[in-house]
């Protein structure tokens, strides 16, 4: 791993307990001793394939941008999972859609993607313009670190590109078929921007199962959780029992019954992953708190972006 500093420019081990935007303590006489700072936060999931592991994504965001383009790679249930992550680790969600240049349906992506909830910002941008850098200032002040989530050949690195003022990181055209993009980003990164903020550009993540975000997935759908809490029975599934409180709701039409067949599959999910995963600390604080907190402290504060 590459470490940065005041002076400083060099390579240790890795560590598995080290990710990308930690801070170090190094100790120069034996840097595997170097001292892991406290961190802001953390975003974390669940390892691809069989194993059961926690994989560090990336330590001490402020601001994630979770970046999706106008195109086939909207998803409405990928964007609340990463909203879900996002919020968990108490991080400002924010998403982002690139290549509104490409399509005449831009307003429509983006007013789908403001469903979602009403305390998570949507911007839409095209990447390769110069338009983010003056979009983004409001969260790339000194001190701060955003970092770009998303799918591959979405934009993430093109976003980075346009903040740090040239083109550093590979980028790569996406196939013409479905929209997915190549993995040109294999190694995760932070880079120091001329206004003093920090961004961090990450790898696509073709599979994000969630670990451990009960509490994100509350945040996201804290009116789900809070008409569940009115059920007759305390574990109704929401599927036939009587009094559900959550199906009168949907049946009324002031819930979408695909909402909450989304709420139910992340929460189901999370239930098996965290339950499994042997990292599992074993304490959850309590349920959807600390992310609720979260998105109140943040839908105070209006940015002023254009
Ligand atoms: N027209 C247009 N192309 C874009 C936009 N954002 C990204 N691209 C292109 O999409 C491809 C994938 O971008 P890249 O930054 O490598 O995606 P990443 O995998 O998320 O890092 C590249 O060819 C970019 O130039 C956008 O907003 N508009
Ligand atoms: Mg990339
Ligand atoms: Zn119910």
């Amino acid at each position: 791993m590459h470490v940065a500093g005041d002076g400083i420019d060099q390579i240790l081990a890795p560590r598995s307990d080290v990710t990308v935007g930690d801070w170090l303590l190094l100790d120069q006489s034996d840097p595997s001793q170097s001292e892991l700072l406290a961190r802001k936060s953390l975003l974390k999931r669940r390892a691809p394939g069989k194993e059961l592991q926690v994989q560090l994504i990336a330590a001490n965001i402020d601001t994630a941008f979770i970046v999706s383009s106008c195109n086939q790679d909207f998803n409405i249930a990928r964007l609340e999972r990463y909203i879900a992550l996002v919020l968990e680790a108490e991080i400002t969600p924010v998403i982002l859609l690139t290549k509104p240049d490409l399509t005449a349906e831009a307003e429509g992506y983006v007013s789908e993607a403001a469903r979602i909830s009403p305390d998570v910002e949507v911007l839409s941008v095209n990447a390769r313009s110069q338009a983010p850098r003056e979009m983004l200032a409001p969260w790339c002040k000194p001190g701060q670190t955003i970092g770009f989530l998303g799918s591959s050949g979405v934009g993430k690195s093109t976003l980075t590109n346009a903040l740090i003022g040239h083109s550093k990181i590979a980028t790569q055209a996406i196939r013409e078929d479905d929209a997915r993009g190549r993995h040109t980003t294999t190694s995760r990164r932070i880079h120091l921007l001329p206004e003093g903020g920090l961004v961090m550009d990450t790898p696509g993540m073709r599979e994000l199962q969630l670990t451990d975000a009960a509490s994100g997935i509350s945040g996201l759908f804290a009116d789900l959780e809070e008409l569940a809490a009115q059920c007759k029975f305390r574990d109704c599934s929401h599927r036939a029992e009587p009094g559900c409180a959550v199906r009168a709701a949907v049946e009324a039409g002031v819930v979408d019954p695909e909402r909450l067949a989304r709420w139910r599959r992340l929460t189901e999910e999370e239930a098996i992953n965290s339950a499994s995963l042997s990292t599992r600390s074993g304490k959850r604080g309590p349920k959807g708190k600390a992310a609720r907190k979260a998105l109140r402290a943040k839908s105070g504060r209006r940015y002023n972006t254009p």
